[in-house]
């Protein structure tokens, strides 16, 4: 399903609750009894809506960056982008996204199912309640709405008509410049304290890495090989027992399909690294667990769906395991020192979040300018080394 964004002047004001609960009965029939605004993400305002049968999820995007306010504007398409994403995910990946209810161009808003049962993945990574197989889900959802985009399956025509639906330039401009630019530089965006200054001063000077982000960020600009998440972190996954559901696809463009694997395998990383440093090695393994099935069952499906048509899938797999090193370098340097950094670092107290910072900041380094890895065990040595 593709959504047309019909707005011509897009509202800067964010709805009230009572305006948005008439709104949803008056267009939609969805008997909103209350709502409260519930995100605590960076971009967009989330509300949950109580109805007499339940609770949906209403997501508005403003002209604006929420973390930022209006100095910063931002396209409202990402609304569009965001919903058509989904619809697309669902039919890809049954089960594997929230459920779209409605997508209105006119007010930028998005209602979803209300995962009422599920909690964000960084959060029991971070608690210690991880359910297992979360690593094993996501995997494939990955694997199901990568490929399933990916000119190996679907026919050219289809294709180029997806390219343009997802030309996603402004959320692009994003990542191009908080992930692969500002943390090599003095740029006000950083964010740094008494735990990144030494790492971020030598990221200033290391001109072999800045050379490599440099090439990534090419390589992420021009790589249009399917329709990535292009934001696949453990803060954009609900989980609960026995289910996971990937959200929040505003990022999504046709990019290099290795930024969404390496973006999972960095975020584990991360948890995996806080675990280690507070002592807690039971939970290190069961992170390493969760990493290594991601892996596994990401190459499984892909597999599963490879056409025998393509005598080339091992090449495939070799180039994707290599971009998951190098955008898992990218992505594990940004949280260090950049903009919108990861609680599961930020809420250690110092020593241990210096020590983080500098062991994520070599480790990072290693992925992205030693020999490249071959395997995911490769990989996933050098993310979490002490
Ligand atoms: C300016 S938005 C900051 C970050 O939040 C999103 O989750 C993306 O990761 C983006 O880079
Ligand atoms: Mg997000």
């Amino acid at each position: 399903m593709t959504f047309e964004d019909e707005s011509t002047s897009p509202s800067a004001a964010p709805l009230s609750t009572q305006e948005l609960c008439a709104w949803l009965k008056a267009e939609l029939d969805i008997d909103a009894q209350s709502a409260d605004e519930i995100g605590d993400g960076n971009l967009n305002l989330v509300y949950r809506v109580r109805t007499s049968d339940g609770s949906v999820i209403v997501k508005q995007a403003l002209p604006y960056l929420r973390l930022a306010g209006e100095g910063w504007p931002l396209t409202v398409d990402r609304a569009r982008i965001e919903a058509t994403a989904l619809s697309l995910h669902n039919e890809l990946s049954p089960g594997g996204v929230p459920n779209l209810i409605h997508f209105d161009a006119d007010q930028h808003l998005i209602v979803m199912e209300d995962l009422r049962d599920h909690v964000i993945w960084r959060q029991t990574l971070i608690d210690g309640s991880l359910p297992a197989g979360m690593g094993a889900q996501v995997g494939e959802i990955t694997a199901r709405i990568t490929l399933g985009t990916s000119d190996v399956l679907v026919p050219a025509d289809n294709r180029k008509q997806l390219l343009k639906d997802f030309v996603n330039p402004e959320l692009c401009a994003i990542s191009e410049d908080l992930v692969f630019t500002s943390p090599y530089i003095d740029s006000p965006s950083n964010n740094i304290d008494d735990s990144s200054r030494e790492l971020a001063e030598r990221l200033r000077r290391d001109s072999e890495l800045f050379a490599e982000s440099k090439r990534l960020l090419w390589a992420f600009k021009t790589q249009g090989e399917a329709l990535i998440h292009g934001d696949l972190h453990t803060g954009s996954v609900m989980v609960t027992d026995g289910d996971a559901r990937v959200m929040d696809p505003e990022f999504a463009f046709y990019g290099p399909i290795g930024y969404d694997t390496g973006n999972v395998l960095a975020h584990l990383a991360f948890a995996s690294t806080r675990h280690d440093l507070l002592g807690n090695q039971e939970q290190v393994k069961l992170i390493t667990e969760e990493a290594l099935t991601f892996w596994e069952v990401f190459v499984e499906t892909i597999a599963e769906l490879w056409p025998d048509s393509e005598p080339w899938q091992e090449t495939f797999l070799a180039r994707v395991l290599e971009d998951s090193a190098s955008y898992a370098a990218t992505e594990m340097i940004r949280r260090m020192v950049g903009m919108a950094q990861v609680a599961d670092i930020e809420s250690l107290e110092l020593p241990q979040r210096y020590e983080a910072k500098q062991r994520i900041g070599r480790n990072a380094r290693w992925l992205a300018l030693g020999r490249p890895v071959r395997t995911v065990e490769e990989l996933w040595d050098r993310a979490i080394h002490d």
